[in-house]
């Protein structure tokens, strides 16, 4: 059956990151990232690999580029890598380094393809992790720093913006739970990191318009959180997540404020730094990928989610969402979470910006006959077309990825591509789901 049609003037796009794609770790003044310190130290990543030449997109982009314009698609939302920029985390700025997305923005421009850079796709300087990263507040600074480098060099060509991706995961999986880079388990005591990520984010709104850049959002994860039962346990375990991973973001990035007893825990003069925060955007990126079903803490409850190891301690519990397919990240398939988390981002708050998805998408090992992906993506769309229906100004989607790269603690084991990549040739083969995803774009067009 055939896509519903999409407003005219939607804009259809891939996702991708600098550490999961770019390699080249080192080349043309590159300083270390978080996550080249954090690929390195055995046992952190569960294939016992790293990203030092990942896709080779640094060298590969006009390939790349090239498959994109095949693709049809209209914007290409890809990252800065801010140590390629500022490799020391403070101080000169690396012309060599900017001038790589020079090129490459300029390679887009010429195929008509909207280049919309994120700034910060979570690998920090290292320079600034030793100094505390996330946990020092100066870090916010020197991101606004770094951000007005980029504008000055792009913003003549580069008219969406994206300030931070998923600053919830950097706090959780980064800083609370040690999943990610840089490692750091800290539980309760990771809040500052969010609060130090959304003031970054305003800074660098404000940066970034003074040197000219236009239309400047966020990418934020989000995912509808369903109480495992009506009892009150559950649903207080359900509250208390719900707050931490959708409502700790984007209650500050949207009203100004904190959700209830939240701004107390949270570093610094809050409340003048929420004025910061919530500089107005000109619209709001989401990143949604599966609801999740949560209840009171449970000793027997899961002691995994979405791969990761859970602490016994939680004040929640994870719960399995049964009854709907399965990705081979063993994440539900619910499209019509989708639609859920859209309505009610627009019921709470009044006047919502506009929105865009930013990411959506499904690891499946499928080589290139990717049926699973195919239905994946066509329930996802027709599950934002529904809360189009549903009044919400959705203005563009992007899948994530366009090809297969480097999966952060999971690293290659998990394939997100529409272009399957063979990491030993490194020769890019459009699956299935790249042809279908073509025939979409043109049906709208
Ligand atoms: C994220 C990141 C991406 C991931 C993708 C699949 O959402 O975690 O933005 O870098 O690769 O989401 O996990």
């Amino acid at each position: 059956m055939t896509l519903p049609a999409f407003p005219p003037g939607f804009l259809w796009g891939v996702s991708t990151s600098a550490f999961q794609i770019e390699g080249a770790p080192r080349e043309d003044g590159k300083g270390p990232s978080v996550w080249d310190s954090f690929t390195a130290v055995p046992g952190k990543i569960k294939d016992g690999t790293d990203a030092a030449v990942t896709t080779d997109h640094y060298h590969r982009y006009r390939e790349d580029v090239a498959l994109m314009s095949d693709l049809g698609v209209g914007a290409y939302r890809f990252s800065v890598a801010w140590s390629r920029v500022v490799p020391d985390g403070i101080g000169p700025v690396n012309g060599k380094g900017l001038d790589f997305y020079d090129r490459l923005v300029d390679e887009l421009c010429a195929k008509g393809i909207r280049p919309a850079p994120t700034l910060y796709h979570w690998d920090t300087p290292q320079a600034l992790q030793d100094a505390g990263g996330w946990l020092n507040r100066d870090t916010a600074d020197r991101f606004a720093e770094y951000a007005a480098a980029v504008a000055e060099r792009l913003a003549d060509r580069v008219d969406m913006w994206i300030t931070i991706n998923e600053p919830a995961e950097v706090t959780l999986l980064g800083y609370a739970l040690g999943e990610h880079a840089p490692g750091k388990e800290l539980m309760f005591d990771a809040l500052p990191v969010a609060h130090h990520l959304l003031l970054a984010h305003g800074k660098a709104v404000g940066a970034l318009r003074a040197a000219g850049a236009r239309d400047v959002g966020i990418a934020a994860s989000h995912s509808p959180v369903w109480a495992a039962s009506d009892e009150e346990g559950d649903k207080a375990g359900a509250d208390l997540y719900d707050t931490l991973m959708n409502w700790m973001f984007a209650d500050p990035l949207l009203a100004g404020r904190y959700p209830e007893g939240l701004a107390e825990a949270m570093p610094g003069p809050v409340e003048e730094d929420l004025k910061v925060i919530s500089a107005p955007l000109d619209w709001y990126g989401i990143n949604y990928y599966n609801p999740t079903l949560v209840g009171a803490p449970q000793p027997d409850g899961v002691e995994t989610f979405g791969g990761i190891d859970l602490p016994a301690d939680l004040p929640f519990g994870i719960r399995e969402i049964d009854g709907h397919p399965r990705t081979d990240f063993d994440w539900p398939v619910v499209p019509d979470g989708l639609r859920e988390i859209l309505v009610t981002l627009r019921d709470r708050f009044p006047g919502m910006l506009p929105v865009y998805v930013t990411e959506n998408g499904c690891s499946y090992g499928e080589p290139v006959h990717d049926t699973r992906r195919i239905e994946y993506l066509d329930g996802h769309l027709r599950s934002l077309r529904a809360a189009i229906d549903a009044g919400v100004d959705v203005r563009g989607y992007f899948v994530w990825s366009l090809m297969d790269n480097f999966e952060w603690a999971e690293g290659y084991r998990q394939r997100f591509g529409l272009v399957h990549v063979d990491y030993d040739t490194l020769a890019r083969t459009p699956k299935d789901s790249f042809g279908w995803y073509r025939d979409v774009i043109k049906a709208n067009r």
